[in-house]
């Protein structure tokens, strides 16, 4: 995608199926955005680097997922001013309530804005992502109202 304005960056691969969902929110609303394999403990590295160039690149919002000892999320949030929206990706082990404790506890000063576990939390870290976004753009904030209004449309008020 050219000119990204969101960056969605998750610990590993096999996170991707959960961030995905975040994809396709910022897809169905033609928000740009780039994905990236970016490791706290496994590429510390390269996410100095990430961090450091993002805003100069152009990013204006980081969608950060992790799972297990999630550091991702506080680590960015760490080296950037950029808003970091994190997703708690569930885990084998602790069904992803490792990865929460881990991302939602940050110590005052450093700003993450932590969703659900999961795939219900990717997804609305897209709507978040979007929503920010909309602040300093009008054709997205139509496209997200219009967007809300029919997801408030496709629920029936019948039970059967
Ligand atoms: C974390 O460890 C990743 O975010 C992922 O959720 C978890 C497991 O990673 P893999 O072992 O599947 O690469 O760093």
């Amino acid at each position: 995608m050219s000119n990204p304005i969101v960056s969605i960056i998750m610990g590993s691969r096999s996170d991707w199926p959960t961030l995905q969902e975040a994809a396709q929110v910022l897809d169905g609303l033609e928000v740009a955005y780039e994905t990236r394999v970016v490791s706290a403990h496994r590429t510390p590295k390269r996410l100095y680097r990430f961090a450091e160039e993002a805003p100069e690149r152009g990013i204006r919002l980081i969608i950060a997922g992790a799972g297990g000892a999630a550091h991702l999320p506080g680590m960015v949030a760490a080296m950037t001013w950029l808003p970091v929206v994190a997703v708690p990706v569930s885990s084998k082990q602790l069904n992803g309530l490792d990865s929460l404790l881990s991302i939602v506890q940050m110590p005052r000063g450093v700003a993450v804005a932590t969703q659900a576990i999961g795939g219900a939390g990717a997804y609305n870290a897209g709507v978040l992502a979007a929503q920010i976004l909309s602040l300093q753009d009008a054709a997205l904030q139509a496209r997200f109202q219009h967007w809300r209004s029919e997801l408030s449309a496709a629920v029936s008020e019948d039970v059967e």
